[in-house]
């Protein structure tokens, strides 16, 4: 058995046919990722044999339950090179991180006319908070422009950055052009100028190895499920000076220290950030997932996604009708958003499907960036450890047979 083989056994869902005859080729792991045995295994495992509230009894399953929550915080916390595992909080997913550095850190720190620095390229979970922020206290954002071939615009960033901006927060990996971003060397720049750095890690962590010190972040967000891991739970690193000084998120149980009916003194980090009862089996299998990576080895998983991106990109660029965003030749991530000339993207998914492809189609939660490229929609590819080079050949099989069909 070689090596992909045998880790697409892992994955029970990549067994499955989407009719008869018809095998799932999964290419949306941007979206979210397929999830091996082993994770699916410890939560289920965690509720027939552990399922507790933590924190909070002295129960022989509570004990276990918080062990745990809080084993797997320790491996999440080694996996990004964390200084401490009180630098890791829970959060839903990277969009809940990034609301809460807007809240906690934003609404503490920021005046109005403050400059927050974002990109051309971001999530709009990395756009909308920073809006809400400023329609409320007053800040100002600007933004670092995307060149035509899907690069951040460096000589116009370091521009920007004589504005002296508060905070610069940008995408690691961008999903839908595939670019890989300087963070260190941004991160850099930016604390040069005075500013913090928030980094949105959604579509980096899971495909290669992140090392947040190294980085240098001051902020690092990510989701576990697109690692491997459940929906429903995912991170925010912060380092600990910063967190220290925030206000809290939300407030409720675990958060606290002390409660009057005056008022209440926070619990100590991370669980000044975790109010009430968390996702405590999401905990367990993020923490699987993160056993499975490193298993497998973030470098060997980084390896094959930038073969499989160069085999995709070859062929998808020689399609006749077929236009790529992003850069052709930097090293870039496993997405690779395209448009097929005279087709709108949601046919081209939709007639995918019918021969069991699974791509996404749409904005992809990218809209500036699509209106920057002067298109509303685009379809998307996406890969990750399990993606073989037999599915990018059956996309464009079933391309060509899109193409032939509106003719
Ligand atoms: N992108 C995609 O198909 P959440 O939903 O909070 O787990 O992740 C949000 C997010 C933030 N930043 C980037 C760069 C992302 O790609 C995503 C999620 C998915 O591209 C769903 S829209």
């Amino acid at each position: 058995m070689n090596e992909i083989t045998r880790i697409r056994s892992d994955f029970p869902i990549l067994q499955r046919e989407i009719k008869p005859g018809v095998p799932l080729i999964y290419l949306d792991s941007a979206a979210t990722s397929q999830k091996p045995s082993l994770v699916l295994d410890s939560m289920s495992e965690y509720y027939a044999r552990h399922n507790a509230n933590i924190h909070r009894g002295v129960h022989t399953l509570a004990e276990e339950a918080t062990e745990l929550y809080e084993a797997a915080r320790g491996k999440i916390s080694k996996f990004i090179h964390a200084r401490s595992h009180t630098e890791v909080i829970y959060t839903r997913n990277t969009t809940e991180a990034i609301n809460l550095v807007a809240y906690s850190w934003g609404r503490k720190f920021l005046k109005p006319g403050d400059i927050v620095l974002l990109t051309e390229m971001e999530h709009h979970s990395n756009l909308v908070p920073w809006h809400i922020l400023r329609d409320s206290i007053g800040i100002e954002l600007k933004f670092i422009p995307v060149t035509a071939d899907g690069l951040l615009d460096m000589a116009e960033y370091e521009k920007l950055l004589q504005l002296e901006p508060k905070l610069v927060s940008f995408t690691h990996a961008s999903n839908v052009l595939g670019t890989i971003n300087p963070v260190q060397e941004m991160a850099r720049s930016a604390h040069r100028a005075g500013a913090l750095v928030l980094v949105d890690g959604a579509q980096s962590v899971p495909h290669f190895s992140v090392d947040v010190q190294q980085l240098d972040v001051d902020f690092y967000a990510f989701s576990a499920h697109k690692m491997l891991g459940p929906t429903g739970i995912g991170a925010l690193y912060g380092k600990r000076e910063l967190l220290e000084k925030m206000q809290p998120f939300m407030g409720g149980g675990d958060m606290i220290r002390e409660v009057r009916l005056e008022g209440f003194t926070a619990n100590e980090l991370p669980y000044k950030f975790e109010a009430g009862t968390p996702a405590i089996a999401e905990a367990v299998g993020f923490g699987s997932a993160v056993d499975y990576l490193t298993q497998i080895g973030m470098d060997a998983i980084h390896q094959h996604e930038l073969e499989i991106t160069k085999y995709a990109y070859s062929l998808l660029m020689n399609l006749p009708g077929v236009t790529l965003f992003g850069h052709e030749k930097q090293k870039r991530g496993g997405v690779i958003a395209f448009e097929v000339a005279g087709i709108h993207p949601h046919d081209v998914a939709q007639l995918l499907d019918s021969d069991g492809i699974a791509v996404r189609a749409g904005h992809h939660c990218a809209m500036p960036l699509h209106q920057k490229f002067g298109i509303p929609a685009t379809t998307r590819a996406s890969f990750y450890m399990y993606t073989e080079k037999s599915e990018i050949d059956k996309l464009i099989l079933g391309l060509k047979k899109v193409q032939k069909l509106f003719g």
